[in-house]
């Protein structure tokens, strides 16, 4: 079915794209930046073709050409990470101007062009002298990050008003403490469950000192959701998929909105969980900041030494998937945001959206990704319906607005509006690029 989406958006409906420091910036080892538990990882020789951050679309010195697509691409929002390691070199103590200078000049770059910034805390890019005296193993870590969020909003909190504390807490937490698809690549049940309700103390202290320090603040936290469902939709894989859904979808949201850790997760954390806790979690917030690309799989843990339960499972092999296999299934993105509507009552950002796959370049030069503008196309269409169905939604942010390291993967999926050339850097658009621009342009004309 066709569906209409050029009008009907709410008044005031925000259109961004997201971006992640580690991602982009590059200039790794300049200004006095130090290294994070990613720099460790790619060092360790983890990342697909030996690929690293060190230079990667190397927007620390081509931000102004990066804002200036922004705005041709008519965006309204953009929202973008802090490298903790670059202005705090050692995490905590000596702050490093240079680094802090780095984000006052992309922030007034924005504003000059009328972009709103949307800042974020935490993009995955920990101190590795932080990871080094225990990370967010050790309950100290909410303290640290309670000082990095109070250096920021005081900061910058003069220009920017939208602020992120964590980025997908549960990916980070589950495939860097549990399953070594991400740094620190710690591989243990307790660590794991430690961090996981440190991380969400460290979100809860954040919320009230960027409260406390910036007025008008709108604050949110940005949990990735999407459906868990049983490998091969066998009975043998439904609690598996019950313990994923747990870890992956509620494990941050449901103590911070409703404070209350699910019932098999509570559990195993209960003897991390001091008197007082729950409350410190529980902070008000303004919006939920909503990650989804397409639902997830899972499958018992056949490793008799696993203490998790669950594994990783595999799309259907007649799913419609994504030139990376990630299945696309715009329907579960409309329940999804209808869900959360009901769930957690909060207005929602859906702060990441995309795509990745490979691009062809024809003979003009010109980037053809119409498997991307498909995809956009389907999803968008997915959170208009949504929208008339009830669902709170009130911007979108598309990842991402350039190609750019994706983590383990390193630079083969690409995921931009815009093509990057990393022998070169040079930025070229995409027909999707096009394509989103015309859906702004339509939909702020309407
Ligand atoms: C997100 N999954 O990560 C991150 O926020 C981005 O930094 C990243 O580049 C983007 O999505 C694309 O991968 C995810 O396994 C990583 O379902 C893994 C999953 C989902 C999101």
């Amino acid at each position: 079915m066709s569906h209409d989406t050029t009008t009907g958006w709410p008044k005031d409906f925000v259109w961004g794209v997201s971006t992640s420091s580690y991602q982009i910036e590059g200039a790794a080892q300049e200004d006095g930046r130090a290294p994070s538990i990613w720099d460790t990882r790619c060092r360790l020789g983890k990342i697909a073709n030996g690929d690293s951050g060190d230079v990667a679309c190397d927007h620390y010195h081509r931000y102004r050409e990066d804002v200036a697509l922004m705005k041709e691409l008519g965006i309204d929002a953009y929202r973008f990470s802090v490298a903790w390691p670059r202005v705090l070199p050692k995490g905590k103590g000596a702050v490093n101007f240079k680094g802090l200078e780095f984000y006052d000049r992309l922030i007034d770059e924005l504003l000059a062009n009328d972009i709103e910034p949307w800042l974020c805390l935490y993009h995955w890019d920990l101190p590795q002298a932080l990871h080094d005296i225990g990370g967010w193993a050790v309950r100290d870590s909410v303290g640290w990050f309670e000082d990095y969020a109070t250096l920021l909003a005081r900061r910058y909190g003069d220009r920017v008003k939208k602020w992120i504390t964590f980025n997908e807490f549960s990916v980070f937490t589950l495939f860097g403490y549990a399953i070594d698809w991400s740094a620190p690549g710690i591989t243990d049940r307790d660590t794991h469950l430690k961090a996981i309700h440190h991380v969400n103390l460290a979100h809860g202290a954040a919320v009230d000192v960027i409260r406390a320090h910036v007025p008008g603040a709108v604050i949110g936290a940005v949990h990735n959701r999407q459906a868990v469902w049983p490998e091969h939709g066998k009975e043998e894989n439904k609690h598996a998929a019950a313990l994923l859904d747990e870890h992956w979808n509620r494990a941050f949201p449901d103590p911070q909105l409703l404070g209350y850790y699910p019932p098999m997760l509570g559990q195993a954390i209960e003897p991390y969980v001091q008197a007082g806790d729950m409350a410190r979690i529980c902070r008000p917030l303004d919006f939920f900041g909503l990650n989804h690309y397409g639902p997830i799989f899972a499958k018992v843990d056949d490793n008799p030494n696993s203490t998790w339960g669950f594994a990783w499972g595999e799309a259907p092999a007649d799913a419609d998937k994504s030139e990376l296999g990630w299945a696309i299934f715009p329907d579960a993105f409309r329940d999804e945001l209808i869900d959360l509507t009901h769930r957690y009552k909060l207005p929602i950002y859906v702060t990441e959206n995309g795509c990745g796959g490979g691009d062809t370049v024809d003979e003009n030069g010109q980037v053809i990704d119409n498997h991307r503008v498909t995809y956009l196309k389907r999803y968008t269409a997915s959170m208009h319906e949504a929208i008339e169905k009830g669902a709170d939604v009130r911007g979108y942010f598309v990842w991402s607005l350039l190609d750019n390291f994706e983590w383990g993967s390193g630079y083969g999926p690409r995921f931009g509006l815009v093509h990057v050339d990393y022998e070169t850097q040079k930025r070229t658009k995409k027909a999707s690029f096009d394509w989103y621009a015309n859906l702004i342009k339509s939909t702020h004309g309407a």
